[in-house]
């Protein structure tokens, strides 16, 4: 999962509803790409490089887990949506909707369709001004500037009047941090840990991943699973138990509260199934009384997926020991949960069915997930 990066966006309109058109697209930024961290204000201009109709120009900052080529690519779509038509003229001409990205962290790069930064930055007040607003000390990669040296020595003179009314930000407006501790579940594939992640990220959350990586028995486990399947849920039980009363139990100052991809009840969902009868009443023993001592979430949030996609992502990930894996055994082990779910009166729980979201790939669907989350 990437980390977010912070991209920068000017906004330009000069017909139409101009300043409606810049508020539209503010919104469709923030559905589409990303959450928005700081709007300038929006200055009136007149048109730089051609006669036409005055400018309403702006500038914003973006905060975005996706590429510079990802972002331009839905800018132009939200540019279409809003009822750009892009002529083969050769000079500028009026535009419901200008975007344009000015700076992709401090990426340097050409290619067909995107130069970062924008190579006009610096030659534009109608950019520069709004840019300054919000961006006043970052530094231009190119020229090695800050944004506010570079308006005090840009040569193009338009007089640009600062309007009254500001562009407003939308904003998730979630209350996880009335949780101090959340648990992502889910089957194999589900997307625990992409989701996890996504919220540790952008809700400042202290974030717990299961460290299958490190477990030696589990590829032994998908090659002979009678032979090494209790020293797997063992080794699994005894690594959970000691990451969970280690890290739970160190408070961060920082935090806002904590999210993990796992609940340690899953060692005992999968020790179920992977268990002979005699093997199994061992380890539920030793489950409880390790169990007891846990902090229990108090959200446990269950991804359902289906098994088709299910599939699919355990292929698209490539980890080469779980690529037999069989739909009857991904079957079973939902069942496992939707029935250790049942019978949790104490807990909070939240069974949301994601087989229908592209939670990574597409912001609204992310959007539409955290919203489904109650708290
Ligand atoms: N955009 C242009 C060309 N000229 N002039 C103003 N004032 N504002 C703009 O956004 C603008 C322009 C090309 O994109
Ligand atoms: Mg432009
Ligand atoms: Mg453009």
């Amino acid at each position: 999962m990437k980390s977010p990066k912070i991209v920068h966006i000017a906004l330009g309109s000069n017909e139409g509803e101009r300043f409606e058109i810049l508020q539209n697209a503010v919104n469709k930024i923030f559905e589409e790409i990303g959450e928005i961290i700081q709007i300038s204000s929006v200055y009136e201009t007149p048109a730089w490089g051609f006669s036409g109709n005055n400018f309403l120009n702006a500038c914003i900052s973006v905060s975005t887990r996706f590429t510079a080529e990802e972002v331009l690519r839905k800018l132009l779509a939200i540019e279409a949506y809003f009822g750009r038509k892009r002529s083969d003229a050769k000079n500028y001409q009026n535009r419901t909707l200008d975007l344009d990205v000015l700076l992709f962290e401090d990426e340097v790069r050409e290619t067909e369709t995107l130069t970062l930064p924008h190579p006009q930055i610096q030659n534009r007040r109608f950019v520069l001004q709004p840019l300054n607003d919000i961006a006043s000390n970052e530094v231009h990669p190119v020229l090695k500037k800050k944004i506010q040296q570079l308006l005090l020595e840009v040569k193009d003179d338009a007089e640009l009047s600062k309007i009254d009314t500001k562009l407003e930000a939308p904003k998730i407006n979630h209350k996880f941090s009335s949780c101090n501790y959340i648990a992502v579940e889910g089957n194999i594939g589900a997307g625990k840990t992409s989701f996890s992640t996504m919220v540790s990220q952008d809700f400042n959350a202290k974030l717990i991943l299961e460290r299958f990586k490190d477990n030696p028995f589990l590829p032994k486990f998908y090659e002979d699973q009678e032979r090494y399947a209790f020293s797997l849920e063992m080794s699994f039980l005894a690594d959970r138990y000691q990451q969970l009363s280690d890290d739970l139990a160190q408070y961060d100052l920082f935090k806002d509260f904590v999210i993990s991809d796992y609940d340690v009840f899953k060692s005992l969902i999968f020790a179920k199934i992977t268990l002979a009868e005699d093997e199994y009443s061992l380890y539920k023993k030793l489950f409880h009384l390790m169990y007891k001592e846990l902090v229990k979430p108090d959200l446990y949030i269950y991804l359902y997926q289906n098994t088709d996609r299910l599939l699919q992502n355990i292929k698209k990930r490539g980890r080469e020991y779980e690529q037999n894996i069989q739909p009857e055994y991904l079957m079973n082990i939902n069942k496992s949960y939707l029935s250790f779910i049942k019978s949790q009166t104490n807990m909070k729980v939240q069974i949301i069915d994601i087989s229908e979201l592209d939670f990574v790939n597409n912001r609204k669907d992310y959007l539409k997930l955290l919203g489904e989350i109650e708290l």
